[in-house]
């Protein structure tokens, strides 16, 4: 029998990295087995340690939305890279993208670019509490910011106890200003504004949520932050790491026309390097050192490579029709595959919003946490295996979204319905 060399290798990153990964979900502990060791990737594949090529559903977890390697993106980091990697002094390249965000999205008059997702929404927390001078925030059950520490956190115990950290090392004291209330629910949230009003810093929703599986926010539910927000005068914060640019051109908030007072961005903007960024109005962003009271900082904030491959990026997802296509990709696939499963009388749905998909081991889309943990998760697991094994790469844990790039033309999503009806008639 011949050794996988991703077994070799992951028994090898074990002993120096915990884990054997760089960041959790990579680990395969959710599914099980032994991650893929990825050598490359081009347009909508990537290939493993063995050789073997898998249609890639996850595109690093939504960057990769022209595909992987897209030649202009590689242009345009090649040619960055040769003036220089990082300065720590300021560029034009960074004005340009800045007026690029500002022009493309709604709510957004002046942006502060950072290297992460978790850093984009860290920071935007942080300007909410030093602008309201108020230290409760509002997060909800499934919705993931990051990990800093106050965000790390799961309901307490009844509606309105304030939340218990899901990390250890973060204290008690770090959270118990953060109420963690159910996704979807407008009762809840009235009823936290009506106990807590005048306290509350700011809301911090994916307006499509993406870490549950792919969840939407209702617009009931995104209407009501909003109202709620404006009359206690709290900031509301749409985290659209995952669905800015995705969804959409202008992300969640175009899509719903609601307007948040803040906004943290990631991803797609970086092209598949490392650039975030959080913004909002110019009165807000004003409260941001060097001008205003509030700190943020980083060294690698708005690096040249990065904003190349970014600024790329954001210049061919306007091609005309961009977001049609990439709609119609993830909805083929998510019906394809529910009719594929129907077939084989397995319970499945799968649902999509712009270039986000979700599969649901259920016989309908969940609303909110409890009814996305309710699913399969068994089932899921298997059909994650038997799909690897014909060369699907769907995310390795129930709990994620999937994404479509521009790359998965319609002979890419029939190849994966066509393997999935072979798996779905052994489930
Ligand atoms: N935050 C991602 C899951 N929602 C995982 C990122 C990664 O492992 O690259």
């Amino acid at each position: 029998m011949t050794i996988s060399k991703n077994d070799t290798l992951f028994e090898r990153a074990q002993k120096t990295t915990p884990g054997g990964v760089n960041s959790p979900v990579r680990a395969f502990r959710s599914v099980g087995g032994t991650p893929r060791f990825i050598t490359r990737a081009e347009g909508p594949y990537f290939w493993d340690a063995d050789g073997k090529r898998y249609i890639d559903y996850i595109g690093s977890w939504g960057p990769a939305i022209v595909g992987h390697a897209h030649p202009q993106v590689v242009k345009a980091v090649q040619d960055a890279a040769t003036r220089g990697l990082s300065f720590g002094a300021p560029t034009e390249a960074e004005i340009e993208m800045a007026e690029e965000i500002c022009r493309l999205v709604p709510s957004i008059e002046q942006v502060r670019l950072v290297s992460s997702g978790t850093e984009a929404t860290m920071s935007a927390l942080r300007l909410a509490r030093g602008a309201t001078g108020r230290d409760k925030i509002v997060k909800f059950e499934g919705c993931y910011h990051g990990h800093a520490d106050s965000l790390l956190v799961k309901a307490g115990s009844g509606l309105l106890t304030f939340g218990n950290p899901t990390s250890a090392g973060v204290p008690e004291d770090f959270v118990k200003h953060t109420l963690v209330l159910d996704y979807n629910n407008v009762e809840a949230i009235r009823t936290a504004f009506e106990e807590y009003g005048d306290e509350i810093a700011c809301v911090i929703v994916e307006p499509v949520a993406g870490n549950m599986n792919l969840i939407k926010g209702t617009p009931e539910f995104l209407g009501a932050l909003r109202e709620l927000c404006t009359r206690h005068g709290a900031i509301l914060i749409f985290d659209e790491v995952m669905c800015g640019f995705r969804v959409g051109l202008g992300g969640a908030q175009a899509r719903y026309g609601i307007k948040p007072d803040l906004t943290a961005l990631g991803k797609v903007i970086g092209g598949g390097l490392p650039v975030a960024a959080f913004g909002g109005s110019r009165e807000l962003m004003s409260k941001m050192s060097p001008v205003g009271a509030v700190y943020q900082a980083g060294t690698l904030s708005g690096n040249p490579v990065a904003v190349a491959a970014g600024m790329t990026t954001l210049k061919l997802i306007q091609q005309p029709g961009f977001y049609d296509g990439l709609a119609r990709s993830a909805r083929r696939l998510a019906d394809g595959l529910t009719a594929a499963a129907k077939e084989a009388g397995v319970t499945f749905c799968a649902d999509a919003e712009g270039g986000m998909f979700g599969l649901y081991f259920s016989a309908t889309p969940p609303n909110n946490y409890a009814e996305m943990m309710a699913g399969d998760r068994d089932k899921f697991n298997l059909f994650f295996h038997k799909m690897l094994d014909e060369g699907v790469y769907f995310a390795p844990a129930a709990f994620e979204a999937g994404f479509v790039s521009a790359q998965h033309d319609d002979a890419v999503i029939d190849a994966t319905i066509a393997a999935a009806k072979k798996v779905f008639a052994t489930l």
